[in-house]
């Protein structure tokens, strides 16, 4: 059996397997002074000259804020099961703190009911880097407080739409918050090379979460809870020991940094020896790793690549580098790696045991253009997407718990510091007429789903 595209169906999924597609609030919704929003550190950051391509900022984005509906009657014509959202913490409190925002849960409402209405689970994740500015004012993740913050804000949700949503992720790519905003300075709040701090962050960021999950046990015990890092696995660039030493690091940085704690209840050894001079255990109090290792039901997977690991002395990222090293690759420079998936998945159940997994992100920018028709063709991308769901699907046959899979993104969107060039969505999306546009990747996919809940695939 063929799809749209002339790709084959790819088998081997159950027939309840959770099909999805992924967004954040940030990136989609604009509207960032309507329904009494607070600003975020985004809104900072994306209007601070220099700091995105073009000087592009999300203030209108996919003005998805007032195009929920027909965003949602879009994942319903894809027959998807699963909506990964996030919810914009500064539009339910504005202030990061104090009464919620009634209009904002309100939103947030309305869009459950309506995923429900179409027969999709509401998936939301709490945080996907758009702090409020008036936390951040008062020290943002590096202040501890902030961990007491989210858990309150964490409850809230709970509170107001766990009697609908059943799913939650506490946080999206937490390496990225610490590290990207705190050593590389491409995210808010854009400071570099301050390792002491990354690493409180990063620290901060995990107790958060492991405040978040007590939070949902107490308020909403039936309902699960996980966590989604960006996941890489490594390899040595060259066949070197210098290399397979940066290549090991670069795990414990990535990968490990996370997993460890979650799962294990402890930082990895070689990384606290690595980071002993920025000073990281001052950090870290009494009863934070029990907190952070209360169990999760699940494991949020972000998968893009694989990474090729080396020394490049002038780099803030501990003086390592990961350098592409195949052709083609994706429109943000990454190398495609359905393998790595595979590798990544069989690691999580080698290291860490058997957890239910959600693929929460997987997709690619390619350079998708318009013509004016009722579908943009975009062959790598079809060929992207299916060929990691052939190395799900190996996974799933060798014993690996996955319960559904989301595909980055349904809409081309506010790809943060890169602005609006880089399209990810299964649907185009026209900016200056918010038209969206089915891509053939859409096409493909809804036919993919189709037969996979058939059983046909
Ligand atoms: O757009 C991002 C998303 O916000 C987090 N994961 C990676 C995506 C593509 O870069």
């Amino acid at each position: 059996m063929v799809a749209h595209g002339g790709k084959r169906f790819v088998p081997g999924f159950p027939k309840d397997f959770g099909w999805g597609v992924a967004t954040s609030a940030y990136q989609i919704e604009g509207a960032v002074d309507e329904g009494g929003r607070g600003p975020s550190i985004w809104d900072t950051f994306s209007h601070e000259p220099g700091r995105t391509q073009r000087g592009e900022n999300a203030d209108v984005s996919c003005d998805h804020y007032h195009h929920w509906q027909e965003d949602a009657d879009l994942m319903a014509d894809l027959g998807l099961s699963v909506y990964r959202f996030s919810i914009a913490w500064s539009r339910v409190m504005p202030n990061g703190k104090g009464p919620l925002n009634e209009q904002g849960v309100d939103f947030y409402s309305r869009l459950v009911d309506g995923l429900l209405e179409r027969g999709i689970t509401p998936f939301p994740t709490l945080y996907h880097w758009d702090l409020p500015q008036a936390l951040e004012d008062e020290g943002g993740w590096v202040n501890r407080d902030t961990t007491q913050r989210f858990a309150e804000y964490a409850a809230a949700m709970f509170d107001r739409l766990g009697d609908r949503v059943d799913l939650w992720v506490t946080h999206n790519e937490p390496w990225v918050t610490a590290f990207m905003a705190y050593v590389g300075s491409e995210k808010a709040p854009g400071i570099y090379n301050d390792w002491p701090l990354a690493l409180r962050v990063s620290h901060h960021l995990l107790l958060s979460h492991g405040l978040a999950v007590q939070a949902l046990r107490a308020g909403r015990p039936s309902a699960k809870i996980g966590i989604a890092p960006n996941l890489h696995p490594t390899r040595p660039l060259a066949d070197t020991p210098e290399d397979a030493k940066a290549a090991q690091i670069w795990d414990g940085f990535q990968n490990r940094w996370f997993l460890d704690p979650v799962f294990k209840g402890a930082y990895p050894e070689d990384m606290l020896a690595e980071y002993e001079r920025f000073g990281f255990e001052e950090s870290v109090e009494d009863g934070d790793l029990a907190a952070i290792s209360s169990p999760i039901d699940h494991l949020g997977v972000n998968f893009y690549h694989r990474v090729a690991v080396t020394q490049k002395p002038d780099s803030p990222y501990l003086g390592l580098v990961c350098v592409p090293t195949q052709l083609p690759l994706t429109e943000m420079g990454w190398d495609i790696t359905p393998d790595g998936l595979h590798e990544m998945l069989l690691r999580i159940k080698r290291d860490y045991g058997d957890i239910d997994i959600y693929i929460t992100e997987n997709g690619a920018a390619f350079p998708d253009e318009w013509d004016g028709g009722d579908v943009v063709e975009d062959p790598d991308r079809i060929d992207f997407i299916s060929r990691h769901l052939e190395a799900l699907s190996q996974a799933i046959a060798d014993g690996v718990s996955v319960k559904g899979y989301c595909v980055w993104s349904l809409l081309d969107n506010y790809e943060w510091e890169k602005g609006y060039a880089k399209r990810f969505g299964l649907y185009y999306v026209d900016y200056p007429t918010q038209r969206r546009i089915p891509k053939g990747s859409a096409l493909w996919y809804r036919d993919q789903i189709a037969a996979a809940r058939a059983g046909g695939s």
